[in-house]
């Protein structure tokens, strides 16, 4: 279970945020009624919600997700990949010294965006993307087993994070789309598979039993309620622009 969650208000600048989608630039005083909407879902699954400031000098700050990865033992701030976010690390750093002893940090030539990571119990799949290295990976391996966890990567070239195409939902199920329903280490989960069309919905996440999914996406809606889930729609459209999903955010712990 999760008590708390971390996220930042996005900030104007969001508009030069990275971007591949071609959906057009995000509607500010939009993202700013999503985000609400969004912390009232965190708090609706029995979060404590930390919301810090805009970072009007990183234009993806509000990806909280990214620059940390929290785990029951110990914190690790990462170095992102993407350089135009590398100093939202320092940002986050003291909201997560706030709840963590122990923090630990990915270094240089590491680079590790926490999207590319997901956490399956004591395990963390980490997705070597193009803003996570073998050499961040192999950091974090490090650092992960020194707490007792584990983590392996996993070869990925479709999306942009790992977690961009993949939900672990708890319980053994896995919510899956493209190039993942077909790992050889994910075939051990009930894999429930999103349709390319609904890609974007693969993003879902699993909070206290409810499953935020993006709204718009009917199919997945029904794929995860009929698997016994309590599901929470939130839109989150103007972030989707941005390649953001659900999940980046917040952090939760
Ligand atoms: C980026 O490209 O870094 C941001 N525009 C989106 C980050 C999304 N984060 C995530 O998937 N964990």
């Amino acid at each position: 279970m999760f008590k708390y969650a971390i996220v930042r208000k996005p900030s104007r600048s969001m508009i030069e945020g990275i971007s591949e989608a071609e959906l057009g630039l995000p509607n500010y005083d939009n993202a700013i009624k999503q985000h609400d909407d969004y912390i009232e879902a965190l708090k609706e699954c029995g979060l404590e919600v930390t919301e810090l400031p805009a970072v009007e000098e990183y234009p993806d700050s509000c990806f909280v997700e990214d620059p940390a990865l929290m785990t029951p033992h110990c914190a690790i701030l990462t170095n992102p990949g993407a350089e135009s976010r590398r100093g939202e690390v320092a940002h986050i750093a003291d909201a997560v010294r706030k709840f963590y002893d122990n923090v630990e940090e990915i270094k240089s030539p590491g680079f590790v965006e926490a999207g590319d990571i997901m956490m399956v119990g004591d395990h963390y799949y980490i997705g070597l993307s193009e803003r996570t290295n073998q050499e961040g990976a192999d950091q974090m391996i490090a650092i992960l087993e020194k707490y007792g966890m584990s983590g392996s990567v996993v070869e990925m070239s479709e999306v942009l994070h790992l977690k961009t195409g993949l939900g672990y939902l708890e319980d053994n199920n896995l919510v899956a789309c493209g190039e993942f329903l077909t790992k050889p280490e994910f075939q051990k989960y009930n894999i429930m598979e999103i349709d390319q069309k609904d890609s974007y919905s693969a993003n879902s996440v699993w909070i206290n039993g409810t499953v935020l999914v993006p709204k718009g996406f009917e199919s997945t809606v029904d794929l995860i309620k009929n698997k016994g889930y309590k599901v929470r729609e939130v839109d989150v459209s103007e972030y989707q622009k941005l390649d953001g999903g659900l999940s980046c955010l917040s952090l939760r712990f």
